[in-house]
């Protein structure tokens, strides 16, 4: 915690002019229908609409009319938006419970620019650590790195969790496309053992690059499946410690730790407490991407990052899109009580998309105390969830269209596919347009019945419509576009976070998840009958779990 805490809160939320304004407006237009909104205006689409180089952004399908929208920029204002993006990308420790500045937006940056921190400027340690990755991935994406015996390297397996992991998983599926097919990526991260077993089954030690993602080092699960691949690389091979140097580099921001565990710092790739775990996945923590698709691929996708870090910086909020993404959020979560945000990519390659959004957005807004300390009074981060389309369509759709609660839904289309085999991509394509439509202005009991539909089931075939989305809508899959989309979703979270005024990089509910196993885990392992001190309910589980392994209880 830092002292200036309770001087850099803006006046909490609800006192905030535009936010009463906004709860009388919400009372005065929740009752319009999109059909009205449309009707009333027969250029609506592309009126609210913004293109940002190949981005289309389509938020014409929202429940909102110009005063909401002139409202929610007063209250994005009010709440200190713009001087909060000055401060993140001057280095101010915006990051206030853990006293630290924010600078994923260095990671981007172009050589030449200077972001300092605490009196340092960051861009060239960033782009020392690009040099090296880049000279490594390049070894082993040529075969000049070999393993202990001599063989090239085939198999790539990352070893991290959370924010160490789940930005590579993403990117490397999304990514496919454009990654070197004679390299096979791994990524465990569960320390459930299955996941080391399965994802190592058929590989060939003497061709397999650990890659130990991490940014403390300390992290349970990394390091038990890191200590498990070592002792299984050294098995397989019948080598002693020293073949550990050719088959293991660490990604992390602990050269102490890095060492104790044995990989020689010269193979560790090193990124700084600045780079939250969930905003690393364009630091050395994205080592295993780079290896995929090369270090020019890799550069392309930073710079898609920084194209959107200059638009949320320099665009007025007005055609701001990160900004009015995460306004829209807000405008649901605080005015419709909508609990959750669905995002459907319809391409199969951002398969991992949603998952990877689930904790960028819930770990960074998931929090109910605001940055004085005390406790909010209205509603933050919703639920990110999502599959994608079409799949999604054969199952959850049908609670968006018909449940009862407000679901707003991003769709992500892509006007090229990167596998144009027959129809399939305007089969999906429509797909996208289709349930937009739909979704926003539904089927009336009138039109059910011109359909001839019988009488007694007229009302099970109405669609209220109504239902919110956006339509980002995208040229190319491509690293440089894949870079934008994360980072229209980090502003997005940013803006909503500087809304409800709570710290947005923080995550205390992991620290704590991190602490509470290491209680149990001497508990069920010794070999004595432990005194355990927890409620009924677990002490049972406890003796339940050691019984099944013959300890005593
Ligand atoms: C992300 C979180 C968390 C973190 C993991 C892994 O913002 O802090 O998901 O990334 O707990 O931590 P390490 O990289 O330190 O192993």
């Amino acid at each position: 915690m830092t002292d200036t805490m309770s001087d850099t809160t803006p006046v909490p939320l609800r006192e905030r002019p535009a936010y009463r304004e906004l709860a009388a407006h919400y009372e005065a237009i929740k009752a319009t229908h999109l059909r009205e909104l449309f009707a009333a205006e027969p250029d609506r689409g592309p009126r609210l609409a913004l293109q940002f180089e190949d981005i289309y952004f389509d938020y014409s399908k929202h429940r909102i009319t110009d005063e909401t929208l002139q409202l929610l920029i007063a209250l994005a204002e009010q709440s200190g938006l713009p001087e909060r993006i000055a401060a993140m990308f001057s280095g101010e420790h915006i990051n206030l419970t853990e006293d630290r500045a924010v600078l994923h937006v260095a990671l981007r940056a172009a050589a030449d620019e200077h972001i300092t921190f605490d009196g340092h400027d960051v861009v060239p340690d960033v782009q020392a650590v690009l040099a090296k990755m880049s000279d490594f991935a390049d070894r082993v994406r040529s075969g000049e790195w070999t393993g202990h015996t001599g063989q090239r390297i085939r198999n790539v397996v990352n070893i991290g969790i959370g924010g160490s992991d789940l930005g590579p998983v993403m990117a490397y599926e999304a990514l496919k496309h454009y990654s070197q097919r004679s390299l096979t990526f791994r990524f465990v991260s569960n320390i459930d053992g299955t996941d080391f077993v399965e994802k190592t089954l058929d590989l060939d030690p003497a061709e397999t690059l650990f890659i130990v993602a991490s940014k403390t080092f300390t992290t349970l699960e990394t390091m038990t499946n890191a200590r498990t691949a070592r002792d299984w690389l050294l098995a397989g091979l019948g080598a002693d410690e020293s073949a550990v140097a050719k088959h293991f580099v660490a990604l992390s921001t602990n050269a102490e730790k890095v060492s104790e565990f044995g990989i020689d710092t010269a193979n560790m790739f090193g990124f700084w407490d600045w780079v939250g775990g969930r905003y690393s996945m364009d630091s050395a923590i994205g080592l295993s991407t780079m290896i995929a698709i090369g270090p020019d691929g890799f550069s392309r996708m930073l710079a898609g990052f920084h194209s959107v870090d200059l638009h949320f910086r320099t665009a007025p909020l007005p055609e701001n899109i990160p900004a009015l993404m995460g306004l829209l959020t807000v405008w649901y979560t605080d005015f419709f009580g909508a609990q959750t945000q669905a995002v459907l990519p319809y391409d199969q390659y951002l398969n991992r998309f949603p998952a990877y959004l689930q904790q960028l957005t819930m770990e960074s807004n998931g929090k109910s105390v605001s940055l004085d300390g005390s406790p909010v009074d209205y509603n933050t981060g919703p639920v990110y969830w999502g599959e994608p389309g079409t799949n999604g369509q054969h199952s959850f759709y049908q609670l968006i269209h018909q449940g009862t609660l407000t679901i707003p839904a991003d769709f992500i289309g892509f006007l090229h596919t990167l596998n144009p085999i027959g129809e399939h991509h305007d089969l999906l394509t429509a797909n996208v347009f289709a349930q937009t439509e739909a979704l926003a202005f539904g089927k009336t009991e009138e039109q059910v019945r011109e359909e001839g539909t019988a009488e007694p089931l007229v009302p099970f075939k109405v669609f209220e419509g109504n239902h919110p989305t956006t339509t980002l809508l995208v040229d190319t899959l491509t690293p440089y576009t894949l870079g934008q989309l994360v980072a229209l979703y980090e502003h997005s979270v940013f803006t909503q976070g500087t809304i409800w005024s709570v710290d947005s990089f923080d995550q205390w509910g992991v620290e704590l998840g991190k602490v509470l196993a290491q209680r149990v885990i001497p508990e069920l392992q010794s070999s004595e009958p432990p005194q355990l001190h927890h409620d009924s309910s677990t002490n049972t589980l406890i003796a339940k779990y050691r019984r099944a392994q013959g300890r005593p209880v």
